[in-house]
């Protein structure tokens, strides 16, 4: 892998790209801020640092407090802060791929920083600093208009991207086959989620989301964070969890049960499995997260069906009814990058208007859904189908009209299996897709 070139060409596509929002808004430069490195309250102990996501887009490393400064025709500068300190460890600049790119300037402190931008005018900044950007005179609430355009910029992703999202992929996997292996040795959520971790050689501080591992019934919840230590033996484990490259982080879940689990199940994971599979060799340009989600909805209504979690009823009037919202009540997917539910998702254009799909925000079945956007070539979007039984939405429907179609007998079984959910990112081409993750994870 090439880093150096991918990343120069990476540079100087967003050069390009932000030097045309920057002249159309009447802007000399754009300042991004590294992010705070911050305390809790009262408290002499940090957070977990993060760095802002666009300073992410331009620079691939940790750099609390310092700023980046672009204007167009130079090279960017890094006002990079690394303290003389004997308590902490300083910032490093980490691996050398990128810095050629960069007029690099090491000060001492966060005010050192800020009198790097002293010198020049008509700056527009992007941080969680605002005070003393707004003291120096850097404009902070530039048009909505500004900001959606360099979000809409960060939704058709460079080679260094996409490079960066497949290494991520690479380590993910290896966590995702031994916790797989620890599920069937009989491992609590905690023994697969240390063994995810020890696999994939990232800390937890580094990954790009909190991991959700789920042993049986704990799977109908969607964001369960806990890893318990008790129980073991399960026998369902779902497990949604990632990896970060350069503060790129995949989004990969599955979902594995025992040999002896019930058999209905075992169907519905595998029937999960396939439609997912299936969805994902529909997306392509031309086709939108709407029609993807849709889509979703019709085979989960078919596979209900086949299952016989559902009877007497069809699978057109299930869907005409609402009734497969109880068991996928979340979206098929987003866009995925430097946040793992990334910018842009309900843009419509690089302007920022709303997608002319809002009202489906209104609508039960698609309320949830985090991307209304047609796919383009270039953009990353994640395709995560999911069947769940979930007490809280099954309950609506154990009295009144609706309830003759559900199999209750069976459901009662399946609640105590939690849900099941599989996950790949997918990187659409002019062509169609390729998917990101099947290359290294079954
Ligand atoms: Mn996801």
């Amino acid at each position: 892998m090439n880093w150096q070139s991918l990343f120069s060409d990476h540079i100087g596509t967003r050069k390009k790209t932000t030097e045309k929002i920057l002249i159309e808004h009447g802007f000399n430069g754009l300042v991004l801020d590294g992010g705070k490195a911050d305390y809790y309250y009262e408290d002499d102990q940090s957070w977990t640092y993060r760095p802002n996501h666009h300073f992410s887009h331009w620079c691939p490393i940790d750099a609390p407090w310092s700023l980046l400064v672009f204007l167009p025709g130079r090279k960017p500068i890094l006002l990079f802060v690394s303290p003389q300190d004997y308590w902490h460890d300083s910032p490093e600049l980490g691996p050398e791929f990128w810095q050629e790119e960069f007029e690099i300037k090491i000060v001492g402190s966060e005010q050192d920083a800020w009198a790097g931008v002293k010198a020049f005018t008509k700056l527009v900044y992007h941080g969680s600093r605002s005070a003393q950007a707004k003291d120096l005179g850097l404009e902070i609430q530039p048009a909505n208009k500004f900001w959606a355009q360099l979000n809409w910029a960060r939704s058709f992703k460079t080679p260094y991207e996409i490079a960066c999202l497949q290494d991520a992929t690479k380590k993910s996997a290896r966590g995702h086959s031994a916790a797989k292996k620890t599920f069937e040795s009989g491992g609590s959520e905690r023994d697969i989620y240390l063994d995810y971790l020890n696999a994939t050689g990232d800390l937890e501080r580094e990954l790009p989301y909190s991991s959700i591992v789920c042993l049986d019934e704990k799977a109908a919840i969607l964001h369960y964070t806990k890893q318990r230590k008790a129980p073991r033996h399960g026998k369902v484990l779902l497990i949604d969890a990632g990896a970060q490259t350069n503060r790129y982080g995949c989004d990969i879940t599955r979902t594995h049960y025992q040999k002896d689990t019930l058999k209905e199940f075992k169907d519905i994971v595998d029937g999960v499995d396939q439609l997912q599979q299936d969805i994902c060799a529909l997306a392509a340009p031309g086709k939108s997260m709407v029609d993807l989600h849709g889509m979703a909805h019709e085979k989960i209504a078919a596979l209900l069906v086949k299952v016989g979690v559902f009877k007497g009823i069809s699978e057109s009037d299930l869907l005409a009814k609402g009734l497969t919202n109880t068991f996928f009540p979340h979206g098929i997917g987003h866009m995925l990058g430097i946040f793992v539910h990334d910018v842009a998702g309900k843009q419509r254009n690089a302007d920022g208007d709303p997608a002319p799909t809002k009202h489906l925000e209104q609508d039960p079945r698609y309320k949830f859904l985090r991307s209304h956007r047609d796919l383009e070539s270039g953009n990353v979007i994640t395709v995560e189908p999911g069947v769940y039984f979930i007490p809280m939405l099954l309950d609506v429907h154990r009295t009144g009209a609706t309830s003759s179609y559900f199999n209750w007998t069976l459901i009662d079984q399946l609640v105590r299996l939690g849900g099941v959910r599989i996950e790949d990112d997918i990187f659409i081409t002019d062509k169609g897709h390729q998917n990101l993750t099947r290359p290294f994870l079954q």
